[in-house]
């Protein structure tokens, strides 16, 4: 099976305005009528590297420009001002549009090395130490919209002191509830029966309270996924299952994308993976960035005739796109567990 990076790669790069200069990377795209909407994760600088979500329209799924000369999701819209919004997951649901977000509540720099991972120092900003909270930390929530465009928090689908990002919601409900993919950090060891982070479900009837997550995939091939492994996409529903993206990441932090085929009715049991990575950080712009080199993080996917358009942050600094036909990544899903 062979993806095809699409000639005009990368398709977005930072530049313009000035919430965006830096960095655009890892974004939500969804498709209203003809029209292609994409919401990026946008930084102005590195130093605070802070990160807010940019609307972005395109006639073609590939010339994107800008709807507005603001964010149109800050952490500031969340009562923390210095903080960072992140991998905006997008998904219509009954005529409204949620957008799955991870948050950092609080300010942080990085430092690029240039020959390996970056340094982030959260030092600078003493507001994580006053409330308390682990450096670093990730929360996830979903924010809700009528329009696209002006969006409100719904809710928060994580504690505060765990790690739980990558939350991708499915696109309707299954036995009468939401459903939603995650990724709790701290849900390893033998209490949880993995040790290493993976992909969790949880159901929830509002989109407020959500059940206990149970485990739907972890790594299995430590070589290239065996630091951790989380859900890349909202989940597209084929005939065969729910066919989900997702990315694994190895000791050296390269970021390599994988497939899942979930059951349509128990979406926590796997019915297909794909045993080598789908794609991998192959060319310059996914080989080097400004932040994280090695690094392709889908994070939307859209079927548009029989092919599925994957949109990727390529090293946490600009935007790529890759295309397959639906048909022969399902093909590609040989391994049934
Ligand atoms: C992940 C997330 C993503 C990021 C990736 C590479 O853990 O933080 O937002 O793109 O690392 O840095």
């Amino acid at each position: 099976m062979k993806l095809t990076r699409h000639e005009h790669n990368p398709i977005v790069v930072p530049g313009g305005a000035e919430w965006r200069r830096a960095a655009v990377f890892n974004p939500g795209v969804i498709r209203v009528g003809e029209k292609f909407y994409m919401y990026e994760r946008a930084a102005a600088s590195l130093r605070p590297f802070q990160t807010s979500i940019g609307l972005l329209e395109s006639e073609d799924g590939v010339n994107f420009s800008p709807v507005m000369d603001r964010p149109v999701f800050t952490a500031d819209m969340l009562g923390f001002p210095g903080g960072s919004v992140e991998d905006a997951r997008v998904v219509q649901i009954d005529g409204l549009f949620y957008m799955c977000y991870a948050l950092q509540p609080y300010s942080f720099d990085c430092w690029p090395t240039g020959t390996g991972l970056p340094a982030y120092y959260p030092e600078h900003y003493p507001e994580w130490a006053d409330n308390k909270v682990e450096p670093m930390i990730t929360r996830s929530g979903i924010a809700v919209s009528e329009d696209g465009i002006h969006f409100k928090q719904l809710g928060y689908t994580t504690p505060a002191e765990i790690d739980d990002r990558d939350n991708a919601l499915f696109p309707e409900k299954i036995g009468g509830r939401f459903a939603i993919l995650r990724r709790p950090m701290q849900y390893v060891g033998e209490r949880y029966g993995t040790n290493t982070p993976g992909i969790w479900l949880s159901y929830s009837h509002d989109l407020l309270e959500w059940t206990e997550p149970e485990l739907v995939a972890v790594a299995e091939n430590i070589e290239w996924e065996g630091t951790k492994i989380g859900a890349a996409a909202t989940p597209i529903k084929t005939d065969r299952g729910w066919l989900v993206l997702y990315h694994g990441v190895d000791a050296q932090s390269v970021y390599r994308v994988g497939a899942l085929l979930l059951d349509l009715d128990n979406p926590a049991k796997v019915i297909g993976r794909t045993r080598e990575p789908i794609m991998e950080p192959e060319t310059y712009y996914e080989r080097f960035g400004l932040v994280l080199p090695n690094v392709v993080f889908p994070t939307a996917n859209l079927v548009i005739d029989g092919t599925v358009y994957i949109y990727y942050g390529c090293c946490d600094t600009c935007i790529g796109l890759a295309t397959v036909p639906l048909e022969e990544l399902l093909a590609s899903l040989a391994y049934a567990s």
